[in-house]
């Protein structure tokens, strides 16, 4: 197909699209709250028990963590312009989910579903595609050809976090950045990550780490329209919710990120009577390396993998702590994280602290003064500090640490930190 024809065929679309915005249809999809949190998991909701979501298949460029951009290929919402990654389809346990897949590229793309039954494409079962009959398998759902639409639908039956992606071409178009997440909330309640009583979290700390990777070359081809050979793939780049460190810990939507609305950064208050419940983050590996992920600080609790809660056949709960997270390709592994301010401190209960010489120690800009949650401190001369209320930054990372890297800039890539801020009341802004 000539590029002309591809401009035309996508104008149309878009003015087809222009008159759907107006019909009840689209008004079903909602990009969550007007005023979304500035960090934390960002959901895409539709109404439940129907949520239909409209996406796009479409290319667009990110910004790089060394400042060179990135073209891409993401899912998006229609008329949100490009984003990535794919928006975050948050769910209902029972729901039928519906997504119209409309493809503005020009290959044929689709979506599966991994931990989906009986995806249904176009109202009959979804379909692996061949190369002509008896050939090569092309696709293993599904797809809309360039320029057209594919409509899939499936009950969402299990809680927990899965992966979206494409399933044509897939090593290719997966690493173009055709990824994103669902999310699909137990009938327990949505601040449960399973049908189970000890998988409650605290409502407004549910964070999300889609950890990813890019090999510039094969999106430099693609871009130019050039053939990139598969077997030279090697990632450079590694990216945590689409972004490189620092811009992973930018609040979500930050302005100079048009199209990487999702950040990284978690935010916790410690464990307490009146903040008893812990946090939850939700990883998930799109790419072809194992990411070891490590929250210092503090274990997590590994409490689901791949949309199965761990538990014996009787329900026994088989959760486990860890250190690092060590997520494969394709899986999702849900995690509970609180802070215990063990030893009670107070000023009243200075916790005695041996704190180094000065001319042994690199005071970092986020440091407070202080070793105490809640206190700042002086600092000494010249040096400044981001420190807003003697709040806690502690580093969280990935641990296979020759991916910290952005095209041989070392300390980018999937780094992203957890903060934490004195107990409520406090005189953080
Ligand atoms: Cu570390």
């Amino acid at each position: 197909m000539h590029t002309s024809d591809f401009k035309w065929m996508r104008l149309a679309l878009v003015l087809l699209l222009g008159l759907l915005a107006f019909t009840p249809f689209a008004q079903t999809q909602s990009a969550a709250a007007l005023t979304p949190p500035q960090v934390g998991m960002l959901c895409t909701t539709a109404a439940s028990p129907n949520p239909t979501f409209l996406l796009t298949a479409e290319s667009g460029h990110i910004m790089m963590p060394d400042m060179t951009t990135m073209f891409m290929w993401s899912y998006g919402l229609v008329g949100e312009g490009f984003q990535h990654p794919g928006p975050v389809l948050c769910v209902n346990e029972g729901d039928t989910v519906t997504v119209t897949l409309q493809n503005y590229l020009n290959v044929p793309v689709s979506i599966i579903f991994p931990g989906q039954e009986n995806v249904m494409a176009n109202g009959v079962l979804a379909q692996p595609e061949f190369n002509g009959a008896g050939g090569t398998l092309s696709s293993l759902t599904t797809s809309a050809p360039a320029g057209s639409s594919v409509t899939y639908s499936f009950v969402a039956n299990k809680p927990g976090t899965f992966i979206y992606e494409s399933g044509t071409d897939t090593k290719r178009q997966v690493a173009m950045g055709l990824f994103g997440a669902l999310v699909v909330r137990p009938a327990l309640g949505a601040d449960h990550v399973y049908n189970r009583s000890d998988s409650q979290f605290t409502a407004s700390e549910e964070f999300i780490a889609i950890l990813s990777e890019i090999d510039p070359y094969l999106h430099q081809a693609t871009e130019q329209g050039l053939n990139f050979n598969m077997n030279n793939y090697r990632a450079r780049y590694w990216m945590i919710n689409g972004r490189g460190f620092p811009d992973s810990i930018a609040d979500n939507n930050a302005s100079w990120l048009p199209g990487q609305p999702y950040g990284a950064l978690a935010h916790i208050y410690p464990n307490s009577a009146s903040h008893p419940l812990p946090a939850v983050e939700r990883f998930i590996n799109v790419g072809t390396e194992d990411y070891p992920f490590h929250p210092h600080g503090q274990n997590g609790l590994v409490i689901g993998r791949d949309g199965n809660p761990l538990e014996g056949p009787g329900g026994e709960d088989l959760a486990f702590e860890k250190f690092a997270v060590n997520i494969g390709p394709g899986q999702t592994w849900d995690v509970l994280f609180q802070w215990y301010d063990a030893e009670n401190y107070s000023p009243s209960n200075p916790v005695p602290i041996t704190v180094p010489d000065l001319v042994n120690v690199a005071l970092g800009e986020f440091y407070g003064g202080s070793p105490y949650l809640g206190e700042l401190a002086t600092l000494p001369p010249g040096s400044t500090t981001l420190n807003q209320c003697g709040e806690y930054y502690i580093i969280s990372h990935n641990h296979a640490l020759f991916q910290l890297d952005a095209w041989g800039q070392p300390m980018s890539g999937p780094i992203t930190y957890l903060r934490i801020d004195p107990p409520l009341p406090n005189n953080c802004p």
